[in-house]
């Protein structure tokens, strides 16, 4: 794809679509149908590449996995039905994958080697890595264990007491993996609440786990058995409509079966807090993630305020959620986000660069940025700089620029929404 034009001046956007399958659900679907016994299915599973170098690297570790479009089936053996792999692996552009998969391979008596691209050799692994060590793997990487390469030897875990320094689902998700397979029980406290998939999908499999506010404890030696997961549409994804729709002039726009787990739903507090109108129909009977069909219409909008414990019930929403308030009267300022910093890039750092470029009134801070709205959108060449949610972000404020956009490293979106573009020209009027 490398540099592409994108539509800009559009005068309206309406229709409705199907959100893909939530990534960080269809990741750790792969990884729980690989770890029970007996044949999980999957379906709606996202087919970004992110998922896929999930689904590659447990292939590697001897896990027979079907996949026919966006239906998946696994043949698990347990977590004693893991081997050793002859290759190293690979989880390309994915931090979940390589966190996540961590906690699998600390309590698996056997050797692995872990890389990844560019991006994923420059994020800290050390947050991880601390917690398994003291659990009994045995970890190194570069830079004493902070990036990739990482080598992990499992073994006999114990659990621990654990206060994570952020709040995080990814450590928290690896401590739970080990917590599993170590003797005793395992206990993290949390700073502010991070996204619960993993903690729902282990009851989903039929283990046991337990949530007291801010704390999750897990007890080892548990078995988990096969089970269906169906993914619901990925919040994440629906979110560069969400605005869209709200910031395109003549624009209504239904985005259909949204996870709506409430761990995740900050951009509709925050959207509403702003005076999106945005309207929610919840789907009923759903067993382990809520979802739901959200309709979003063009809003007058207001700046805010983002901080403290709502940061990670958004956090992979900033980026646009930074365009829509360019848009909005007033300023909106963004606090307690320093994990921003630490993504596919430093998402502080490429929004304020990229959205100036467009014109757009932004500051960064310390630990998130400042924006002053109501500043028309112009032309301008524009990168991803190889971050799916910063290349999405770029190709929504484009639809409001009045002049020409080019965006660079384009491809980059096929990590969490490969028919994006498709999405977006089928809403076009
Ligand atoms: O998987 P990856 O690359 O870390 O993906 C991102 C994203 O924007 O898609 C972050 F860059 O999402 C993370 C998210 O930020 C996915 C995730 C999960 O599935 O558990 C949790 C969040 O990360 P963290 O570090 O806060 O736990």
């Amino acid at each position: 794809m490398g540099k592409i034009q994108l539509q800009t001046k559009a005068t309206g956007l309406s229709g409705e679509i199907q959100i893909p399958g939530d990534k960080s659900i269809s990741h750790r679907a792969v990884m729980f149908g690989s770890i029970a016994k007996g044949k999980t299915t999957v379906t709606n599973f996202l087919l970004g590449d992110d998922c896929l170098s999930t689904i590659s690297c447990f292939r590697k570790l001897g896990v027979s996995i079907e996949q026919e479009v966006d239906k998946v089936t696994i043949y698990g053996n347990g977590l004693e039905g893991l081997i050793e792999p002859s290759e190293v692996l690979d989880v390309g552009n994915s931090g979940t994958t390589i966190r996540l998969l961590m906690g699998i391979l600390s309590g698996r008596p056997f050797h692995n080697v872990l890389i990844g691209d560019h991006s994923i050799g420059k994020r800290p692994m050390t947050r991880v890595v601390k917690p398994l060590t003291l659990m009994g793997a045995k970890i190194d990487g570069k830079k004493a264990g902070e990036y990739t390469p990482i080598s992990i030897r499992g073994g006999e875990l114990t659990g621990i007491e654990y206060t994570l320094p952020v709040a995080s689902a990814q450590v928290k998700s690896s401590i739970l993996f080990a917590g599993m397979q170590a003797t005793g029980t395992t206990v993290i406290h949390e700073p502010a609440k991070s996204r619960d998939h993993t903690e729902r999908m282990i009851r989903q499999f039929g283990g046991k786990v337990e949530n007291d506010g801010l704390t999750v404890s897990i007890n080892g030696g548990q078995e988990l058995t096969a089970s269906h997961v169906n993914v619901p549409g990925d919040i994440s994804s629906a979110a560069f409509f969400m605005v869209a729709g709200a910031i395109v002039q003549n624009s209504e726009i239904l985005l259909k079966n949204v996870g709506l787990n409430p761990t995740r739903t900050g951009i509709v507090d925050v959207m509403k807090q702003m005076g999106a109108d945005l309207t929610i129909q919840m789907n009923e009977n759903e067993q382990f993630e809520p979802t739901g069909d959200l309709t979003i219409k063009t809003s007058d909008l207001v700046g805010t305020t983002i901080e403290g414990e709502m940061i990670p019930r958004l956090i992979d929403e900033i980026p646009i959620l930074a365009l829509l308030a360019t848009q909005a009267k007033g300023t909106t300022v963004i606090k307690d986000a320093h994990e921003l910093k630490v993504k596919e890039t430093n998402r502080i750092d490429t929004v304020v660069a990229e959205l100036t470029k467009l014109g757009a009134s932004i500051e960064a801070t310390e630990d998130g940025m400042i924006i002053y709205g109501g500043t028309p959108l112009g032309s301008g060449q524009v990168s991803s700089h190889g971050d799916h949610r910063i290349g999405m972000m770029l190709a929504v404020a484009a639809l409001i620029s009045n002049g020409e956009v080019t965006l660079e490293d384009a491809e980059a979106i096929s990590v969490s929404y490969p028919q994006f573009f498709d999405d977006l020209n089928k809403l076009l009027k």
